[in-house]
């Protein structure tokens, strides 16, 4: 997978050296790029945002920078254009089923906005020359879509085949669906068997594997319908647990 990531702060990139995604870039499973979107600016201050019109807090990236940098990526292009994922608050949410979805493309551009975001029309510009999608990975502001992108990337990356050694641990994953709906995965245990007084459950140490599958299922809708009862419903309960409304 090709990962071009346009931004004001390339050094926000640092971890994508570490750990999982780290080896998986090593390995060539994917590529990245990361470019300062100031290197397609054209005046000697190299300006990127201007004062909204219409009035207004804050500052708006001025839309030729980004015109000029999508320019450059799609010129690249062998076949088809990569598909822009754009992050913002205001943004479709984020979920496992879109990372599961974009894991599958062979070319993505994050375009990080900074400050209030990016001028409109450019996600509209690009959208007549490769398929956008506006993005937001949660329902709070962030100060750039920086890492938010690292958020994205390393939800996408981890389900690139061979990143992850033990296929089996993403069909397991938290909203991955196993028999009929996504759930929150379960409590998990290691050695010792007892600590502190607190032992492992019982039906873990079993080896009964059948038993040891239905506990599991069962732990997940448990912990699911106490947690994220809005998994099973598709709505938030009226007093979300823990909120104060
Ligand atoms: Cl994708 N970007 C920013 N700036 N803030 C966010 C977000 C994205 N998702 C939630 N908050």
């Amino acid at each position: 997978m090709q990962i071009d990531i346009i931004s004001l702060f390339p050094e926000y990139f640092a971890p994508l050296d570490v750990s999982l995604l780290g080896r998986a870039r090593a390995q060539g499973l994917a590529t990245i790029d990361v470019h300062d979107l100031r290197t397609w600016t054209s005046d000697p201050r190299r300006t990127v945002d201007g004062v909204p019109f219409g009035g207004g807090p804050g500052m708006v990236l001025r839309p030729e920078p980004w015109g000029a940098a999508l320019d450059a990526l799609l010129a690249r292009a062998t076949g088809d254009p990569p598909c822009l994922l754009v992050p913002t608050p205001s943004g479709q949410p984020f979920t496992q089923s879109l990372a599961r979805d974009l894991a599958t493309e062979p070319w993505l551009v994050f375009a990080c906005g900074r400050y209030e975001g990016i001028d409109a029309r450019v996600v509209e510009d690009a959208a007549t020359l490769m398929p956008v999608t506006e993005v937001s990975v949660g329902d709070y502001v962030l100060a750039g879509g920086e890492v938010a992108t690292l958020v994205m990337l390393e939800a996408i990356t981890r389900l690139l085949p061979g990143v992850v050694g033990n296929p089996a641990s993403i069909a397991e994953d938290s909203f991955s669906v196993g028999g009929g709906g996504a759930l929150v995965e379960g409590p998990v245990y290691t050695r010792p068997a007892v600590w502190r007084g607190r032992a492992v459950p019982e039906v873990l140490r079993s080896g009964d594997h059948a038993a040891i599958a239905r506990w599991k299922r069962e732990q997940a809708e448990r912990r699911t319908a106490e947690r994220r009862p809005d998994l099973l419903t598709g709505k938030l309960p009226p007093t979300f647990p823990g909120v104060a409304q």
